[in-house]
């Protein structure tokens, strides 16, 4: 394995000093690292995968070097836009260094929102003429890679992308652990919110910890996950989702679970749901102030003021607790008409043996369509 310090030591040696992305769990150590070596001003935790891109080309038309953008490869998606439209040698021709954890990579079991990313990623960059390597795990071959990379980067001026495999990156324990000054956990948050919303309601989820606790809430419950839409992957849409489903099921209140990470990944979503304004509609965001679910990186989600935004955009309600008092009264008020938004204060941190949901993500949906059908049709 590769230790972080001796990986960004080397990147340091080639120029490299200004990081963004968003993090990774196959990242998590170097991220670590950098997040203890850097500052704010050197490594920026961005909103999503794009911005990062366009947050590395900024740096780079401003000092003529070239930025290293960290993702996990399912945010290749929300990367390909400014990389097709701005990085890409056809358009502004900007060089940079993109590290990404890739996630179902071919022949290693993953969960299954990583299968598909995992079989285009390096597809992905063929078609966009990315050049790339598959870091490897021993130090002495990574270096040349390093080399090679740079080499290429400073050559064509074009990105190169560093593909990292599970189990790369030695561990390195986080020395500037932000402290949280909340008490409530999110799980028990989650059981609190599910447990209190009506039978017909719907949830709908978003991707990492929040889905698996939910699921495993209902389980517990010995209830089934009908009600539940487990959002796995498409990070930051749950949002859009639960609107899809509010507006045809207008007779039935519909729960956004949402993550601060989330929400802010794709914030302009909070927009259009409140331009819309479905009065069935609850978006509860479990605000930890960190990308939890993959290594506990900070959001600057402790720095905003989600009660404004919702109001900001148009939403009817908007109230922020932190204590479970707070959050049963909240509940309480709930139900009545108008677009809601409960921001929910937690701490960080999951159950150790937290499991993940046993079924597939087809049978949750095909199971979520028939209940909403059922209902619709009285047969309840
Ligand atoms: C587009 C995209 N980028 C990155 C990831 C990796 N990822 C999975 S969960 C997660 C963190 C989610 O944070 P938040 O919404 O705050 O919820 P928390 O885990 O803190 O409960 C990240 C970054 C992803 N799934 N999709």
């Amino acid at each position: 394995m590769i230790s972080p310090q001796f990986f960004i030591e080397k990147l340091k040696e080639n120029g490299i000093s200004f990081y963004t992305g968003v993090p990774d769990s196959l990242l998590k150590n170097v991220c670590a690292y950098i997040t203890d070596n850097f500052d704010a001003n050197h490594n920026i935790i961005a909103a999503n995968e794009g911005g990062a891109v366009a947050l590395a080309a900024g740096y780079h038309i401003a000092t003529g070097k070239v930025g290293c953008v960290y993702m996990q490869n399912s945010g290749e998606g929300n990367a390909v836009n400014p990389l097709a439209s701005l990085t890409d040698h056809e358009v502004y021709h900007i060089p940079l260094l993109l590290l990404i954890g890739w996630r179902g990579r071919p022949g290693v079991h993953d969960e299954p929102q990583h299968v598909k990313q995992g079989k285009i990623t390096t597809g992905l960059l063929n078609v966009m003429g990315i050049n790339y390597d598959v870091l490897s795990k021993e130090e002495d071959v990574a270096v040349k890679q390093i080399d090679k990379a740079m080499r290429s980067i400073h050559e064509t001026g074009e990105p190169y992308a560093l593909l990292v495999e599970k189990d790369t990156f030695d561990s390195y324990t986080l020395r500037h652990v932000a402290s949280s000054e909340y008490e409530l956990e999110r799980e028990e948050a989650i059981k609190c919110v599910a447990a209190s919303i009506p039978d017909d309601a719907v949830i709908v989820s978003t991707t990492g910890m929040i889905s698996r606790e939910l699921f495993e809430f209902r389980a517990a419950m010995g209830l089934g996950h009908e009600r539940d839409f487990l959002t796995v992957g498409s990070m930051g849409h749950a949002s859009m989702i639960a609107l899809g489903i509010a507006l045809q099921h207008p007779e039935r209140k519909v729960f956004c679970f949402d993550g601060d990470g989330a929400s802010i990944m794709h914030m302009g979503n909070m927009a259009i749901v409140g331009s819309r304004c479905p009065s069935n509609y609850v978006h509860v965001v479990f605000n930890n102030g960190a990308h939890d679910s993959v290594g506990g990186q900070p959001t600057v989600g402790f720095n905003i003021d989600l009660v404004e935004i919702a109001y900001a955009m148009r939403y009817c309600h908007a109230v922020c607790v932190w204590t479970a008092e707070q959050l049963r009264d909240a509940l309480n008020n709930m139900f009545s008409e108008g677009l809601q938004l409960i921001e929910v204060r937690v701490k960080k941190g999951n159950r150790k043996d937290l499991g993940r949901p046993t079924t597939t993500p087809v049978q949750n949906k095909e199971a979520l369509m028939s209940f909403l059908q059922c209902q619709c049709n009285g047969e309840m």
